[in-house]
């Protein structure tokens, strides 16, 4: 077997049927591999090295299995990098495969296509395993380990190099079983207390990150349990269906917070709280997460419980009756919380009434991809969301740009529902070459493009920070609608929130290709007085 078929090989193994790629000479004898295993794997190749790694980004949130691109070294890895920057703020469990120089020319500065100076130092910058594949028989081992680690702990991408000269080279392999994700021991006696504390609560809270996207059904009893409000802003939407009145958006959120005695954190860096809205004695903070470094980082909290989160909760929910206090119902008072921000949210418009429309039309377990445009910040606040897993955000990496491309992958990944990608102009044109990648795969994502002819937020700032004076955040685009059809692609422009919904429902139903819809938008109002809130607390 060569490098490159063990790759496969080992690939095939763990349940990756797909990569998302874009060739060159260093990884050409492992695209051999692919051709030659009579296409089990699915090469799915972008136009753009940042298109892939989004690609296999999206696949990795949409699905939350492991999910793998492949890169040429130097300018390929570099133009891939944002994405694996995105994914390791995300935890996202992505394998890059990176090629390089001959091997026996890293390191010696001599020139080489796209060498780069110490690229396994680079990558080691990036992500935390990282490995080069020196010979064909280490390849199950590694992809093995690779897998292993981007599921165990803190979940998170993985890179593998592999040098243009060792893809191609044959030995004897002996295949390798994946090898399983290890979770810590539950600490008991942290259990307990944990228990214990929010037994006693008053006012307790829950605040869901990413962390928690796959304990849904942990939070939930939870929360009922407790009566214990969830909030969750942009990793953690989802986890709790916001058609539970005690699902509640990051002003809510915040109240909350000034009054709570007892906080529950899963799988959240909790950045807003702890670093906007302030700590002080009297509340006490219960972490869970996976990454034994995160709870103490800024404060040590009451309660540390590390590892994945679905057995903890399980865990603490068999523990906590015995130490649960009665709480009455607290949907009456959430009820009065709720409507009394949404009158204040409801000078969000036209934000509101396209993400209204957008909700109508998207089933259920259909996916929102967020984007770092107007209304994408409206819908981390008021956009419902119904299921884990359905509407993805880049976290705090909040990188513009990521969102087509990452929107193509969960599409890829997940073609029995429809997924809508939500940008503005200036968003889009990062990856729109990815619509030709779209086309030839035919995958049929959505995108509508809120078009406003700048990079609104950043002029918006400029008007009212800085005196009206502009610079850089005026945009001469092309025409859209021409712009997308050009690729072969469906487009059409809307200009209410009521055809915008009616041109959805015909997107849809197109299964067979991407559809652009552009809806011409001038300035909104900021929606950041209910973003960066100050100080409630210390
Ligand atoms: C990678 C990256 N570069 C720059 C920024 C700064 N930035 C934040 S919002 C924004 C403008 C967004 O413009 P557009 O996509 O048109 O959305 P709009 O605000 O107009 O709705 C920029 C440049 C960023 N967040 N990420
Ligand atoms: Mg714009």
């Amino acid at each position: 077997m060569t490098t490159g078929e063990a790759v496969v090989a080992a690939l095939l193994a763990h349940g990756l049927g797909t990569l998302y790629a874009l060739p060159g000479i260093h990884n050409d004898d492992f695209f051999d591999a692919l051709v030659r295993n009579a296409g089990k794997i699915r090469t799915v190749h972008s136009r753009h090295e940042q298109g892939a790694a989004y690609m296999a980004l999206g696949a990795a949130l949409a699905t939350g299995k492991p999910q793998a691109y492949a890169v040429v070294p130097g300018p390929g890895l570099l133009n891939s990098a944002a994405a694996l920057l995105t994914a390791y703020g995300m935890n996202a469990p992505v394998l890059a495969l990176i090629g390089q120089i001959p091997a026996d020319a890293i390191g010696r500065g001599l020139a080489h296509l796209h060498e780069i100076r110490d690229q396994a130092g680079i990558i080691a910058r990036l992500v935390d395993w990282s490995a080069r594949i020196g010979a064909p028989q280490e390849a199950p081992r590694l992809v093995a380990e690779a897998i292993q680690s981007m599921l165990t702990g803190r979940p998170g991408p993985a890179t593998l190099e592999c040098a243009i000269d060792v893809w191609g080279r044959s030995g004897t392999v002996t295949p390798q079983a994946p090898l399983p994700p290890t979770d810590p021991p539950i600490d008991e006696g942290a259990i307990k207390t944990a228990a214990k504390r929010l037994g006693a609560a008053e006012r307790p809270l829950i605040i869901a990150g990413g962390g928690a996207q796959d304990a849904s059904a942990e939070v939930t009893r939870l929360a009922h349990l407790l009566q214990a409000p969830v909030l969750s802003y942009r990793r953690g939407r989802g986890v709790l269906d916001d058609r539970d009145p005690l699902s509640v958006n990051l002003p809510i959120g915040r109240d909350l917070w000034a009054e709570a005695d007892v906080v529950l954190a899963v799988g959240t860096h909790l950045h807003m709280p702890l670093l906007h809205w302030g700590i002080d004695r009297d509340l006490a903070i219960i972490r869970v997460d996976a990454d034994p470094q995160e709870p103490a980082r800024f404060a040590k909290p009451a309660v540390a419980l590390i590892g994945s989160a679905k057995p903890i909760l399980r865990r603490l929910l068999e523990v906590l009756p015995a130490h649960n206090k009665r709480r009455p119902s607290r949907t009456e008072e959430m009820r009065e919380r709720h409507a009394c921000i949404d009158k204040r949210l409801a000078r969000l418009e036209p934000q509101l009434g396209f993400l209204a429309a957008i909700r109508a039309e998207l089933p259920e377990d259909g996916i929102f991809v967020d984007e770092v445009t107007q209304i994408g910040f409206a819908s981390r606040l008021a956009f419902p969301v119904y299921r884990p897993r359905t509407y993805l955000s880049p976290g705090y990496q909040d990188n513009l740009g990521f969102g087509f491309a990452t929107a193509l992958g969960a599409q890829d990944a997940r073609r029995d529902v429809p997924v809508v990608s939500i940008t503005g102009d200036g968003g889009f044109l990062f990856t729109a070459s990815e619509l030709a990648t779209a086309m030839r795969h035919r995958i049929p994502l959505t995108t509508v493009l809120f078009n406003d002819g700048a990079f609104g937020n950043v002029r918006r700032i400029q008007e009212e920070r800085y005196g009206n004076r502009l610079i850089a955040s005026d945009l001469a685009n092309p025409d859209f609608v021409a712009f997308a059809k050009s690729f072969g692609a469906e487009a059409e422009r809307a200009k209410s929130p009521r055809r915008l919904q009616a041109a959805l429902r015909r997107a849809f139903s197109r299964r067979d290709g991407p559809t652009l819809i552009e809806v011409p938008v001038g300035p909104m109002p900021s929606p950041w007085e209910f973003i960066l809130m100050g100080r409630v607390r210390g």
